[in-house]
């Protein structure tokens, strides 16, 4: 197959990230994607139009969206972090089958494309059910003996969970065999979509490790690289960044999110929205000290950031 069907899936809240990583796909992939966003009635038409129309300047892409309100039958993990729409993964094979699709990649919203995915999306699989990748977060978790709040640590917690915990593995990053799904998969397909993740720590991932551990094989972990925060941990040989860049402050690979950033719509936006959690951070950790209240940190705070600011643009201080 020549063209590389790529799903995504939103809300509203997610649609800016989303495109920015639909966008870096696009960008390093020679052959045409045929791209599918899954989402939700909180996505207006006009927010759709103009997602549609940023991929309108790119040759390499075919853009649809596809809506599940009303067959989403998910609902909101215990935890804020994971809202339903980690579920709609599971609708993939439902929802691609009148399309002639035979394998998908699947991605989540908070990753960066660094390379051509032609070359994840060529890797064999060897007739399991899913590509999918070893979690590195799990293991340092896991290394480190951190435990959790119920008590347990992690490697309890993830031996619960599946048999072999070393093969324990990331749902940001995944290769879908859906020929193979609908041949012989459709029973474990089932069982994974009507399994509640509520009382799980990572609802969607924990659910696919337990239904498919056997039905995996593993890729390359350069396509799911989630580098630490610290400066300089780049990740050199890394082809997928698994990064929320929006949130995480100075990382060493922010540039390259914002430089597919420039591509959508939603530039200035969040631009500005990232300048405000930079300010605010950087106004908390003035409060740090206790010698000066919070009214006289933020105009000390403002008084030098604008004195940093003019020294700038005056041109007697350039990096
Ligand atoms: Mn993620």
């Amino acid at each position: 197959m020549v063209e590389i069907p790529l799903v995504l899936t939103c809300d509203r809240k997610y649609l800016p990230y989303t495109t920015v990583c639909a966008v870096s796909a696009v960008r390093k992939t020679k052959r045409r994607i045929l791209l599918y966003v899954l989402t939700d009635e909180s996505v207006t038409a006009k927010e759709r139009k103009a997602f549609l129309e940023t991929f309108a300047p790119f040759g390499n892409v075919k853009a649809e969206i596809i809506d599940v309100s009303g067959i989403a039958p998910f609902r909101d993990s215990a935890f804020p972090q994971f809202p339903k729409i980690v579920y709609y993964r599971f609708l993939i094979p439902q929802l691609l089958e009148g399309k002639n699709v035979e394998k998908c990649i699947y991605l989540d919203s908070d990753m960066t494309v660094l390379a051509d995915i032609g070359e994840l999306f060529d890797t064999p699989l060897h007739g399991k059910l899913l590509g999918v990748c070893r979690d590195p977060v799990m293991a340092e978790q896991i290394g480190k003996q951190k435990k959790l709040p119920d008590g347990r640590t992690w490697l309890e917690y993830v031996q619960s969970i599946v048999k072999k915990p070393e093969n324990y593995f990331v749902s940001a990053c995944l290769v879908l065999n859906l020929k193979e799904i609908r041949a012989r998969g459709q029973e474990l397909w089932k069982k994974a979509m009507h399994m509640d993740g509520t009382n799980f720590y990572c609802p969607d991932q924990d659910i696919l490790n337990m239904v498919f551990e056997d039905e995996v094989t593993f890729l390359p972990t350069a396509w799911c690289c989630s580098p630490p925060e610290t400066e300089g941990a780049s990740v050199p040989e890394a082809k997928i960044l698994h990064v929320k860049m929006w949130t995480t402050s100075l990382h060493p690979s922010d540039d390259i999110w914002f430089r597919d950033l420039k591509f959508t719509p939603y530039y200035y936006r969040v631009r500005a929205e990232y300048l405000a959690l930079l300010f605010e951070r950087s106004v908390n950790n003035v409060l740090r000290p206790p010698r000066h209240g919070a009214v006289k940190s933020v105009l000390l705070f403002v008084w030098y950031f604008l004195a940093a600011l003019a020294a700038r643009f005056s041109g007697r201080q350039k990096r």
